[in-house]
């Protein structure tokens, strides 16, 4: 009886000490205004800056290194400022975690002003399958809220859902039908309805939103944020390997060199660090790459014979958010797509040409 009172004896002194020792090595609190410690939503933290919360300690002696690019893109270095709020949510009224999808805007050696992380079209929003920012998450019953974009009279009606990482503008043939209630975060996930005919044009402009304009980073840990986007329709359309992109905006870049070029002009980005020099020491001498957005570029007449075919990536590598997650479902047979760089393509468009039902 007493061995076994001391064996019991024993066994909590070794609890207690277990606990004194997991109290000790417990994460200092979270920042103020933070996401209560949590790494962002997205995905794991990965990329620029260090590999948690904590603010980027920045390093102004460091210098940049030098250029190697002699591509047709034009080259900034550093952020821009802040332009205003052009998105449709400028706050939730949940207590969802909110992050501003404003945009910046960053002048170039040659006076061009460019605005980022993309120009929005300040056209009407969709109806959301999930959004936890405006309303409780999932909306049950946005079928019935759906109006049907009537581009083409007596075309073809068509239901899509759409994931984007973070904000999308959809065109069908030429035709704005809608834009991403949510520029950056929370994740919601979205439905339209349109009418259309065939030839069936499909352009998606996208963008993976900053809170470092001009710089591809987010957050005071500049962290490099990725990108996707995931769309399925109801007569089967879905992205796939067979979707055209043309990266617009690449950042953030030590040796813009690292970025190759084609004859054509499509920039593949593959290469170079997601974890530059720049993101982790001085965020300031961070280059970024900018192509022009060809003219017309959702117009069925455009030809985008020579862009590049999209990359599939993994919904596991874009993102776990419940926006997707929990409706993975309504995608079907649909990939993630993008550029070749998930984290450093940060304005990207996309095309699909469908010629008959
Ligand atoms: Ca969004
Ligand atoms: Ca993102
Ligand atoms: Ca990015």
């Amino acid at each position: 009886m007493q061995r076994q009172i001391m064996r019991y004896l024993s066994l909590l002194i070794v609890i207690m000490l277990a606990i004194s020792v997991a109290a000790q090595g417990d994460p200092p609190p979270p920042p103020p205004g933070g996401n209560g410690g949590q790494p962002p939503p997205g995905g794991r933290p990965q990329g620029g800056g260090p590999p948690n919360n904590e603010p980027l300690e920045i390093n102004a002696n460091y210098q940049a290194v030098a250029s190697t690019y002699v591509g047709i893109a034009t080259v900034t270095m550093g952020a821009g400022e802040p332009l205003g709020d052009f998105s449709l949510t400028s706050g939730c009224t949940s207590n969802s975690r909110f992050e501003s999808g404003a945009s910046g805007i960053i002048t170039t050696d040659d006076g061009q002003e460019i605005i980022l992380p993309m120009e929005v079209n300040e056209g009407a929003g969709t109806v959301d399958m999930y959004n936890d920012c405006t309303s409780n998450g999932d909306n049950a019953d946005y079928i019935n809220q759906l109006e049907t974009i009537v581009i083409d009279e007596g075309g073809e009606i068509i239901t899509a859902h759409i994931f984007a990482d973070n904000y999308f503008e959809l065109y069908i043939n030429g035709q704005f039908v809608g834009r991403d209630n949510i520029n950056f975060i929370p994740f919601n996930s979205t439905a339209v309805r349109f009418q259309a005919s065939y030839p069936l044009t499909i352009a998606v402009n996208m963008a993976d939103w900053e809170t470092h304009y001009g710089i591809g980073m987010e957050y005071d840990r500049y962290n490099v944020g990725d990108a996707g986007f995931i769309m399925w329709m109801d007569n089967g359309i879905v992205t796939n390997a067979d979707w055209k992109v043309y990266p617009v905006y690449i950042a953030p870049l030590d040796d813009p060199g690292c970025v190759v070029e084609d004859q054509f002009g499509n920039a593949d980005a593959s290469a170079c660090s997601i974890s530059p020099e720049c993101s982790r020491n001085n965020p300031e001498v961070c280059r970024a790459l900018h192509y022009n957005l060809p003219a017309d570029w959702m117009m069925p007449e455009f030809d985008d014979s020579n862009w590049q075919t999209a990359t599939l990536y993994e919904a596991e590598d874009v993102t776990n958010q419940p926006g997707y997650a929990d409706y993975a479902d309504r995608f079907g047979e649909a990939m993630f797509i993008w550029s070749p760089s998930l984290k450093l393509d940060n304005h990207v468009i996309a095309r699909y040409t469908v010629e008959n039902p």
